[in-house]
């Protein structure tokens, strides 16, 4: 047995552990370990935990684990380090061990010839691809919905940016021959509920799109094994869609002939069926869809809500942009609280469903408080709001973010 211990993985490893039990924190130990962060909002303060293969992350849940990145981290560089990426379950049973040797990829239902893959099956018939794509959970910064909506109370740390490397889903729903009869695919990981009627995570996906090439049966994340926290030995990567698409430890792929009606896409994970997926604050929608891509987002990473900077010193702001995989065309800036608008100079291009960094070389004018704002355009248009859209799950949320600085 080979404990998991992060960044030393071995494919050789037969049985990786998440050493630790993770069923071992309990709230009261969380607490205990003293270390809390506050995020700005009503009941924010959270405790920082070092969970097995993990730095100190902010928890919003124990059981199952539910961890957020520290804002922090989306600046020390444009991919999310594996041990910095955050976590999120929705059933308590998950893995903490996993047999490598005996572990199986299924593949059935419509199909001319089921599957059942070993990893190395994965690793040597198919063509090994990588792509950067951002993971982002549909109740990032739902934190901030005003007025408040039920759900994980998160601030902007649900998401992050990897490079991903796998087997095209294509590839091996070709392997098996889909059937004239396929209309949906669905995809089940190796986590269970905890009660018999709390209905299986399973997610499914429309048979054009399981098809269309970009997703990924990801087994390595920035060049090491996916982190067990993040799906060990393989997940699913939908590139350019909200990560709970991405189906962790995934077992069993089922090829359907009618849609697929599981709680966790029929019920679940549903936004308005309207333009920019919201409704008056306080009311529900007429009509829902599943939710599917991300919209246009942008950040400061380089100065936090009360920075305080020179007056006449030229700053260097930096942050990040992405959409769901149009590309990010521009970035701008304003240091007046939105009233005058610079486009600031774009990084290195790791790819349409990547963070794009962005830097600007900025001179504050006058002393006080201001207010920094930045704004994304993608390729096709596309940009945030000045003013949060609602709607009740608090999902899709991508207002122009304000940073509260101080100059002197
Ligand atoms: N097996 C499994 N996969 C899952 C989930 C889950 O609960 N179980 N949650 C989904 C959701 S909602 C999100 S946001 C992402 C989170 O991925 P991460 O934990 O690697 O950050 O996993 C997705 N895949
Ligand atoms: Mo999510």
């Amino acid at each position: 047995m080979i404990s998991f211990d992060h960044g030393r993985s071995s494919r050789r490893d037969l049985l990786k552990l998440l050493a630790g039990s993770v069923g071992a924190f309990a709230a009261s130990d969380l607490w205990g370990a003293g270390e809390t962060i506050t995020l700005p909002f009503e009941n924010g303060t959270r405790a920082l935990v070092a969970y097995p293969g993990k730095r100190p992350l902010i928890v919003l849940t124990s059981r199952p684990p539910q961890l957020e990145t520290p804002f922090s981290v989306f600046n020390e560089g444009i991919l999310t380090p594996n041990d910095a990426f955050f976590v999120r379950y929705h059933l308590a049973n998950i893995p903490t061990a996993i047999d490598t040797e005996t572990f199986r990829l299924t593949i059935k239902g419509e199909v001319n010839t089921p599957l059942t893959l070993t990893l190395d099956d994965l690793r040597k018939n198919f063509e090994a691809v990588e792509t950067v794509a951002v993971a982002q959970c549909s109740g990032n910064s739902r934190g901030f919905s005003q007025p408040r909506v039920g759900g994980g109370q998160l601030a902007n740390g649900a998401m992050g940016n990897a490079r991903w490397k796998g087997v095209r889903l294509k590839d091996v729903l070709e392997k098996a021959g889909v059937k004239a009869s396929a209309k949906q695919v669905s995809f089940d990981g190796l986590d269970t509920a905890v009660m018999p009627n709390t209905p299986d995570f399973v997610k499914s996906l429309g048979l054009p799109h399981a098809l269309n090439g970009e997703i990924l049966i990801a087994y390595a994340m920035n060049g090491e094994d996916l982190p067990m926290l993040n799906g060990f030995p393989i997940r699913l990567v939908v590139p350019g869609y909200y990560s709970t698409y991405w189906v962790k430890h995934l077992t069993e792929i089922s090829v359907l002939d009618k849609d697929f009606d599981g709680f966790w896409v029929k019920t679940a994970y549903r936004i308005p069926d309207t333009p920019g997926a919201c409704v008056p604050p306080g009311t529900a929608p007429a009509n829902t869809v599943p939710i599917n891509r991300l919209n246009v987002r942008s950040f400061i990473t380089s100065h936090e809500n009360g920075a305080k900077v020179k007056v006449g010193e030229k700053v260097a702001l930096r942050g990040i942009a992405f959409d769901g995989g149009a590309g990010i065309k521009e970035v701008q800036f304003s240091g007046d609280g939105g009233k005058s608008w610079q486009s600031a100079t774009l990084g290195e291009d790791l790819g349409r469903f990547s963070f794009r960094e962005w830097t600007l070389a900025y001179q504050p004018g006058a002393k006080g408080s201001a207010e920094w704002k930045v704004r994304a355009f993608n390729s096709v248009g596309e940009s945030q709001p000045t003013e949060a859209l609602w709607n009740p799950a608090g999902y899709m949320r991508n207002v122009v973010e304000a940073v509260k600085v101080e100059i002197a």
